[in-house]
């Protein structure tokens, strides 16, 4: 069983990645509107990993026997002047997503749940790595960006990441 303090945190994440999950595919609608297929595809397997994320929680919530409540997910919104504006705030995204996390494990060493916060730790790192793919194709795009031809092959490396169950 956990506290309800901790439980309510785990909801409102769960609501967080769902959001996220809508964010991305919302994205990846928008790069396929304006012809850029591989940046659609990264957007959309983002979503789908999303969607593991929220799960991963529902089904701990589930597991320490305690309750899931499924709040209503916010229209997304996001600047769509270029590329490189969907990315930076995607960045700005997964910084708030890391504090969230970050506030879970607070409240985990506070309630002293160290399963909880031994739990949390994946989500911790899943961060950083999301944090740094995305710095670099900001950086890419911040280099090369301008040129058509250097968009075009960029696009052409995003349309190669595959969808993969997390390794949790
Ligand atoms: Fe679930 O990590 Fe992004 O938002």
């Amino acid at each position: 069983m956990i506290s309800d303090k901790i439980r309510d945190i785990l909801n409102e994440q769960i609501n967080k990645e769902f959001y996220s999950a809508y964010l991305y595919l919302s994205m990846s609608a928008y790069f396929s509107e304006i012809g850029l297929y591989g940046f659609s595809n990264w957007a959309k397997v983002q979503s789908k990993e999303e969607i593991d994320h929220g799960m991963i929680l529902f089904e701990y919530v589930l597991g320490r026997n305690s309750q899931v409540h499924l709040a209503q997910i916010s229209m997304p919104t996001f600047d769509m002047s270029s590329p490189i504006e969907v990315f930076e705030q995607i960045y700005q995204h997964e910084r708030s997503i890391t504090s969230s996390i970050d506030s879970v494990a607070n409240t985990s060493d506070n309630e002293c749940d160290l399963a909880t916060r031994n739990f949390i730790d994946w989500y911790l790192k899943e961060q950083i790595e999301e944090e740094a793919s995305v710095s670099r194709i900001i950086a890419k795009l911040k280099a090369f960006g301008q040129e058509k031809s250097a968009l075009f092959l960029i696009d052409r490396e995003l349309s190669n990441r595959e969808y993969s169950y997390p390794e949790y």
